[in-house]
């Protein structure tokens, strides 16, 4: 018997020692530079270049080198920055459209040698990759196939400056981990002083097959970028986000290299042919360069927080962009900004709840211990569970030994052997019920969902349909705390206020009269209505913790909903209430190349006493018809006009924020506001929003 049992044992032993071969690879493979290139996740693009100086995106390749001259520049600044914040690499636009060369090139004379910069003698190419040596980070460049400053642009030769161009970047400044090519080709520009309109085949003429291979020869384990690859794919937007669905995979050769069919970008292609990850590029401002009028517009908390979960939550890398200003540093703004995001996704993820959890498996490969369902669970991204070949489908099981509070959930395939997961639903069994919190589609190098807490005491994933056997690396679970930021004020058009925040589970406590709010004063429940002039005081509380967040405010006048725009010098009248819609981002112009002053009547609808109006500048990203100098006239009843103010708005066109003008008490029932000056070639005027300031009954 002893000898029987002993044999047993044996048997036993020897199974389960046998290898279990690995699943199949299925569909396109993801080579070693995608790989590495994968688990960088977040990391920076920085714009500058002679647009920073010009105050332009595009410049026309007319521009000298002479205007190229930062006063403080510092690589060492961005690279600690983007440290700082967490990001993993540096891509620099080395050169962008209108083909200034931030390196001294051999190839043109429009470079930063012939710049005041260093007495011509810097290289910013040189100073950023040593920083990024420094701080250890990666290094990348950005190389604009269109040159609007070229003579040569549209022949042969342009070609072989550009590749020689590329030759450089990638000889003279070590490790290069991605390449980036732009696939804007606009046509005109200064081509050499020429100042025509070229246009290219962008398929054909950068022969990408010889470019490609440049890369290859000089930097083999860099990863090539462009709209449609031919390594990594653009995701079709430049707003910040992926699709929930997102494939790594494409079918390559339908859309590269040329001009992509955009929305497939943010998807990818189920039934793709080759490894063609999406890198979610967007700027933490409205623009790429900077631009002094932009400092109060660096994306807020939310907003950042809500890319990070839309590209790296969705399977894409991101690739934040920093416009560095004039001074050549990364600033203050944007840095703060980028520290808040850092504190909030490091709060997020702070402690991982179901690392040496229990965890089950309705199938493991082989029975297989190399398979096992423990490999989601110990912290180690190279094992991972399988299924057998013949299942698609199958549930894993984390559980805990007490009910735990769970609102997010990070999950990862193991991609070298490709992209599997077509459908998968999660649960959180709560009180001893199962309850469905998410249904997906993809989940690639990484898909992280946000859900409302649960007191769980399990979460199960179950895939119902896979490409293949399962192959899951990592499964992690989180307790993020509630969403603290101060609330967004809101005012609607029929005069109605709502003080928003993104955590539904933050209360909001409000006063109308500017004092501080506390937890004893009103609690914001729902939009309501506001008749009367108020400065609006509001705060966040979370109540886990009774922590607050710092107080949102915002004066409020008399609602606009009986508003009407009566007349305007030139125009579609019928469109003009967006000027008095309560939202600056909507705007309302007169028409285009007028040569007299603009001027917009408003009626109030009832009479007001006044003391003051508001005039919000337009918020485009091109603005224009901006009103530098103004008169204000009131009447009551629209016929006798009566100025009380005229005067200049400084610096609105860089920082174009709200402007209050008061002036002394007066009725009225019908404003005016003309422009007397304006930003501009012409006197079209525009507006972001209109509105008065009146004295309280
Ligand atoms: C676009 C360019 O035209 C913009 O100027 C910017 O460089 C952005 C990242 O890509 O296609």
């Amino acid at each position: 018997m002893k000898k029987y049992l002993a044999l047993c044992f044996l048997f036993v032993f020897v199974i389960s020692c046998i290898e279990v071969a690995p699943p199949e690879p299925v569909g396109p493979l993801p080579a070693e530079r995608h790989l590495a290139w994968h688990d960088l996740q977040y990391y920076a693009f920085v714009h500058f270049n002679m647009n920073t100086f010009t105050d332009m995106e595009w410049g026309t390749g007319g521009e000298k080198p002479s205007q190229f001259n930062p006063s403080e520049l510092d690589a060492g600044q961005w690279a600690r920055v983007a440290k700082d914040a967490g990001m993993k690499g540096i891509i620099i636009t080395a050169k962008h459209h209108d083909g200034f060369c931030l390196w001294p090139t051999k190839t043109t004379e429009h470079s930063v040698k012939n710049s005041p910069w260093k007495d011509g003698k810097g290289d910013l190419l040189k100073d950023l990759s040593e920083a990024c040596k420094e701080y250890g980070l990666k290094f990348g460049i950005y190389l604009s196939p269109w040159d609007r400053n070229a003579g040569n642009y549209g022949e042969p030769e342009y070609v072989a400056d550009f590749h020689e161009q590329l030759r450089e970047l990638l000889t003279n400044y070590g490790d290069v981990f991605e390449v980036w090519f732009d696939g804007a080709n606009g046509g005109s520009g200064y081509y050499g002083g020429a100042n025509e309109t070229r246009k290219i085949d962008n398929r054909t003429y950068y022969e990408w097959d010889k470019t490609t291979e440049i890369v290859r020869e000089l930097q083999p384990n860099a990863v090539i970028f462009s709209d449609a690859g031919p390594d990594i794919r653009w995701v079709g937007t430049e707003e910040g986000f992926a699709n929930e669905t997102n494939w790594s995979v494409m079918r390559r050769d339908e859309i590269y290299p040329g001009w992509p069919r955009y929305v497939e970008l943010r998807s990818g292609h189920e039934d793709g042919t080759h490894w063609l990850p999406a890198e979610v590029n967007t700027s933490i401002r409205p623009g790429w360069y900077y631009h002094p009028r932009e400092d109060h517009q660096v994306k807020t908390l939310p907003r950042l927080v809500k890319t990070y979960y839309e590209s790296i939550g969705r399977n894409g890398n991101f690739l934040l962009n920093l416009p560095v200003d004039a001074r050549g540093l990364v600033h203050e703004n944007d840095e703060a900004a980028l520290m808040a995001l850092k504190n909030q996704i490091d709060a997020d993820f702070e402690t991982e709840l179901a690392q040496g959890k229990k965890v089950t498996a309705t199938d493991v490969r082989g029975n297989s211990s190399a398979y096992e369902a423990e490999n989601v669970n110990d912290g180690d991204n190279s094992t991972y569970w399988a299924t057998n070949d013949s299942i698609t489908a199958a549930d894993i099981t984390i559980s805990f030994d007490t009910p735990t509070a769970v609102n997010r959930i990070v999950l990862q395939e193991h991609i070298p052997i490709g992209q599997r997961v077509q459908r998968f639903t999660v649960q959180a069994e709560i009180d001893g019920k199962w309850k469905t919190i998410d249904k997906q589609t993809t989940i690639g190098y990484k898909r992280i969902l946000r859900f409302d807490t649960v007191e769980a005491t399990a979460i199960k994933v179950s895939v119902s349909f896979a490409k293949g056997a399962l192959a899951i690396s990592n499964i992690e679970l989180y307790k993020a705390p509630n969403f603290l930021t101060p609330p967004d004020i809101f005012r609607y058009a029929k005069g109605d206020v709502s003080l928003s925040v993104p955590d539904k589970n933050v209360e909001v406590y409000y006063t109308l009269d500017g004092s501080k709010p506390t937890t004893a004063s009103e609690k914001y429940q729902d939009r309501f209505m506001l008749d009367q002039p108020a400065m609006i005081t509001a705060i966040a509380v979370n109540p886990e913790d009774g922590k607050q967040s710092a107080a949102a405010t915002r004066y409020i006048d008399v609602p606009k909903s009986n508003w009407k725009v009566i007349s305007t010098s030139s125009g579609d009248l019928s469109t003009a209430w967006r000027m008095i819609d309560e939202n600056p981002e909507v705007f309302w112009a007169t028409d285009e190349k007028v040569s007299t002053p603009q001027e917009v009547v408003i009626d109030m609808g009832k009479t007001h006493e006044l003391k003051g109006f508001t005039y919000w500048p337009i918020q485009e990203r091109y603005p224009f018809g901006i009103i530098t100098e103004y008169a204000f006239s009131t009447s009551t009843n629209g016929k006798n006009w009566n100025q009380v103010s005229k005067g200049e708005f400084a610096n609105i066109v860089n920082s174009r924020l709200e402007q209050t003008v008061y002036f002394q008490k007066t009725e009225a029932r019908y404003i005016k506001l003309k422009g007397v000056k304006v930003d501009g070639d012409d006197m079209r005027a525009s507006f972001g929003e209109l509105g008065v300031v009146t004295e309280v009954e």
